[in-house]
């Protein structure tokens, strides 16, 4: 289905006197206000097309009505997603749950809403039906060859699967590791890991980045083989140019410092993309800043630092993802406010005295470097992202809309109530 424009208008005209108060009222503090609306346009965060049913944990999963049942119900809902914020441009393809088996008409259906293709997501977790090797043990780090040689043309096979979308960009997460001491030799397993990566990395396209995504344990609990950001950047290091290390931030131990992580991953100009959510204990794939809104902000903080620095482009230089799990709310409304939290870190982070900062830091005033970052982070910018959202023809407050205007019954009398989207 698709949003009606005029059932944006009205649902703005309802609200527009409300949200010219707010935002004028702000706006009267931010001095150079315009130029931030515009980054907040544009910038953008991809979809997960794995996120738009519902999620599991290890004991269950309890699937929602109307879900998207096929590839193209999931363009639709990511279409419907954009229409509401303009801010989830792109969706991203997890092979084989969603192969697009006709890339010209599924490239053309996300075009007509306004959806392009962020990057593809290889699957070595599983073992798919009438696959010749089990992943039991690893894949990329297996210790038989023939097994690694599964998991490198599946990898390529993804390549395939993007350049037919046009996507520019392949993860890989590989579940590799082991769960009892001895199981594994670490440094065997590393280099099965790096000649594998350095066989996909072959048949990467020039324009192509090749995102090497870390996790600390799970599925497996005594190690990963790519476990830590070190892991990740020794790999991208050795695989050249086109390779990156990517942060999830669910995949951290406890308390990590992952605004240093960042920072230092974009000094080396070996950041490629993002997977946003957050947790309280693991990868708990919860709504992107429910548990740490603060953390949230504070990475923020460095990547607009790092990547100023560097000149990246906020909107285009880094892959933007979010990678959540929806157990207990419909999965697009938790989408919508994952975007929404990740919109207000970012707007923030653009709010903050740079050049005050630096002087605070030169002069260890460290009471002053508190007061200018905690004063960006406290202030409400919610009418400056909705101002963002309200120039680009979205809706003031999409939540809201997908709840008056009933999205999910309408899409529940489209496709049913027994629809099971794919995913984990
Ligand atoms: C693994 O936990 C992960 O973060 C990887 O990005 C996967 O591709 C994704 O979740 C979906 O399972
Ligand atoms: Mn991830």
């Amino acid at each position: 289905m698709i949003l009606d424009k005029q059932i944006i208008n009205q649902h703005n005209n309802q609200f527009i006197d409300k949200h010219k108060r707010a935002f004028g009222h702000l706006a009267q503090d931010i001095p150079n206000v315009e130029p931030i609306i515009e980054k907040l346009q544009q910038f953008q965060i991809a979809i997960p097309s794995w996120a738009l049913g519902t999620g599991g944990t290890r004991f269950g999963r309890f699937s929602g009505p109307g879900e998207p049942g096929t590839l193209e119900q999931k363009i639709e809902d990511v279409g419907l997603l954009h229409a509401l914020n303009k801010s989830s441009g792109a969706i991203s393809l997890h092979i084989p749950w969603d192969i697009p088996k006709d890339s010209e008409k599924i490239k053309a259906l996300a075009a007509s809403l306004e959806i392009g293709f962020d990057a593809v997501n290889s699957n070595t977790f599983q073992d798919q039906v009438g696959q010749e090797h089990s992943y039991k043990f690893g894949s990329l780090h297996h210790v038989d060859p023939k097994v690694r040689q599964q998991a490198i043309a599946h990898n390529i096979e993804v390549i395939n699967y993007g350049k037919a979308v046009g996507s520019k960009a392949l993860t890989v997460w590989l579940a590799d590791g082991s769960s009892f001491p001895g199981q594994l030799n670490f440094r065997d397993a590393f280099q099965n890991t790096l000649a594998s990566l350095q066989e996909i990395y072959k048949h990467l396209p020039e324009d192509w980045k090749l995102f090497v995504e870390y996790k600390a344990f799970e599925p497996y609990f005594y190690s990963m083989t790519i476990g830590d950001w070190g892991q990740s950047l020794l790999l991208a290091n050795k695989l050249g140019p086109k390779a990156y290390t990517l942060v999830d931030l669910g995949h951290h131990l406890p308390n990590a410092n992952i605004e240093q992580i960042v920072s230092l991953l974009l000094m080396e100009g070996k950041l490629g993309g993002f997977h946003f959510n957050d947790s309280k204990y693991a990868d708990d794939d919860l709504t992107a800043g429910s548990i740490k809104p603060y953390q949230l902000f504070l990475i923020f903080n460095e990547l607009i630092d790092g990547m100023d620095r560097n000149g990246i482009d906020h909107a285009s230089g880094l892959g933007w993802m979010i990678d959540a799990s929806h157990n207990l709310k419909d999965p697009l409304v938790d989408l919508l406010q994952s975007v929404e939290a990740i919109k207000i870190a970012y707007a923030q982070a653009l709010l903050v005295d740079r050049a005050a900062l630096k002087q605070a830091q030169q002069a260890n005033d460290v009471v002053k470097a508190q007061e200018i970052l905690q004063d960006a982070f406290r202030t409400d910018v919610r009418s400056l992202v909705a101002e963002a959202r309200l120039r680009s023809g979205a809706a003031l407050n999409p939540v809201q809309l997908f709840n008056e205007t009933k999205l999910r019954d309408q899409l529940i009398a489209e496709r049913g109530l027994n629809t099971v989207a794919t995913g984990l």
